[in-house]
């Protein structure tokens, strides 16, 4: 079984977290960044080729992802290859969905000839053996597995939506449906059997186009085709991070100690790009509780129910409450940062207020620069 990681989204709704940054190399929990926990799943189910196909901003990832070998997936029967995006003679049109990415590269594919094709999304927070899910394919004798959950009706709007007979086979599907008849959400990852998905995007495009997104298009024409298809359930903590809200609650959840997740557990390893920096220093007038503080952070004032990731200071007098900050921020003296997500190398000056409200989280962008004054 192949792996190919769909990273290449540009996050619009996470904003100016996103403005340079593919969604999946945005920091996550301190010390990682999201496709750090798809990368460790396919590492720990024992898939070891995997391609990330990239698109909008690729080169932060590409330099986190290297060579593959933080993950141990740089074998060299397998491995991780980073691909590139395609440019078109049209110019510089890139792949317009996340089938089409696939089939732009079929060769890639090809030369891996893979039994089994694992799509996978680069955005989510979660810890799944794949492996079990390829069981539950082969004993179903499936053209196509949709791995699935339970989510809350509000949340149901944002994710495709299926019914399933008795047997779990899927009889209904609906890509983001505005008044959804379940609670039974796809988690965007899917096991195909190769060659017959290869069919249908070379037949697709070579034709009339109509097979662009998976949750668009290829779920439904699969059933329309009468494919079997069936929904593995997976119960566990499984997040998209996908909205400025729920990346920010995905972050506080894990500093919560109770978090399903169990970052601890030493079967389930999840790896990122390996750095050793100098130790933190928390000076006599620093005060901190419940919070994750990583390498190289900087601490002088009060740090409360949050996570600051590597080389993060925050200056005396200065108070961080519910917040993530990202790598390289700065919070000057006597500052507020409530409710925040604050983006990679920003810098908060003295006095500065960032304040949002467990509603709406507030946001400073990579390197936004607030309340200093130039001189
Ligand atoms: P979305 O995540 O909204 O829904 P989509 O925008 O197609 O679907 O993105 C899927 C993944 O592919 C993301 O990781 C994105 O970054 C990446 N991606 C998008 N376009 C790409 C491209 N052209 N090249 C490379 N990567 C690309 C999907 C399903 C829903 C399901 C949710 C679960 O369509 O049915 O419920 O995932 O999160
Ligand atoms: P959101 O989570 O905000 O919906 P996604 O990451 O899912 O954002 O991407 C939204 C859409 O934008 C996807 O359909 C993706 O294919 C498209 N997209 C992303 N980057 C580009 C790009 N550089 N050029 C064209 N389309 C893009």
């Amino acid at each position: 079984m192949l792996a190919i990681i769909l990273a290449g989204g540009q996050g619009s709704r996470l904003g100016k977290l996103t403005k340079s940054t593919a969604k999946p190399a945005i920091p996550f929990g301190g010390r990682y960044r999201i496709i750090d926990f798809t990368l460790s799943n396919c590492a720990n189910s024992g898939v070891d080729t995997v391609g990330v196909i990239t698109q909008y901003q690729p080169l932060e990832l590409n330099a986190h992802i290297g060579n593959g070998s933080s993950w141990g997936l740089d074998d060299q029967n397998g491995g991780v290859t980073v691909l590139q995006p395609f440019s078109s003679t049209e110019g510089e049109k890139f792949f317009e969905g996340t089938a089409h990415a696939i089939y732009q590269n079929i060769e890639y594919i090809d030369q891996q000839n893979p039994e089994y094709l694992l799509v996978l999304s680069g955005d989510h927070i979660y810890k799944m053996d794949y492996s079990k899910m390829l069981a539950y394919h082969k004993a179903k004798k499936a053209s196509l597995t949709v791995g699935v959950i339970s989510v809350t009706n509000e949340e149901a709007k944002r994710f495709g939506i299926m019914n399933t007979d008795e047997t779990d086979r899927i009889i209904e599907f609906e890509e983001k449906p505005e008044h959804p008849k379940s609670t039974n959400a796809s988690m965007g990852i899917y096991i195909f059997n190769w060659a017959t998905l290869r069919n249908y995007l070379t037949t697709s495009f070579s034709t009339n186009k109509t097979l662009e997104d998976f949750g668009k298009n290829v779920i439904p024409m699969y059933l329309a085709n009468n494919e079997s298809a069936y929904a593995y359930s997976f119960e566990g903590y499984w997040r998209d991070v996908g909205t400025i809200h729920s990346l920010w609650q995905a972050n506080m959840e894990f500093l919560s100690p109770h978090n399903s997740l169990n970052i601890g557990d030493h079967n389930w390893r999840i790896h990122s790009k390996a750095q050793v920096l100098p130790p933190m220093f928390l000076t006599s007038t620093s005060n901190v509780n419940n919070s994750m503080i990583v390498d190289s952070c900087y601490v002088s004032g009060e740090v409360d129910h949050s996570i600051l990731s590597q080389r993060v200071s925050v200056g005396a007098g200065s108070k961080v409450i519910d917040s993530m900050l990202m790598p390289g921020a700065t919070v000057g003296k006597n500052a507020v940062v409530d409710h925040a997500l604050v983006g990679e190398e920003a810098v908060i000056g003295d006095g500065a207020v960032v304040k949002g409200t467990s509603e709406d989280i507030a946001v400073v962008g990579y390197g936004e620069v607030l309340g200093v004054k130039k001189s």
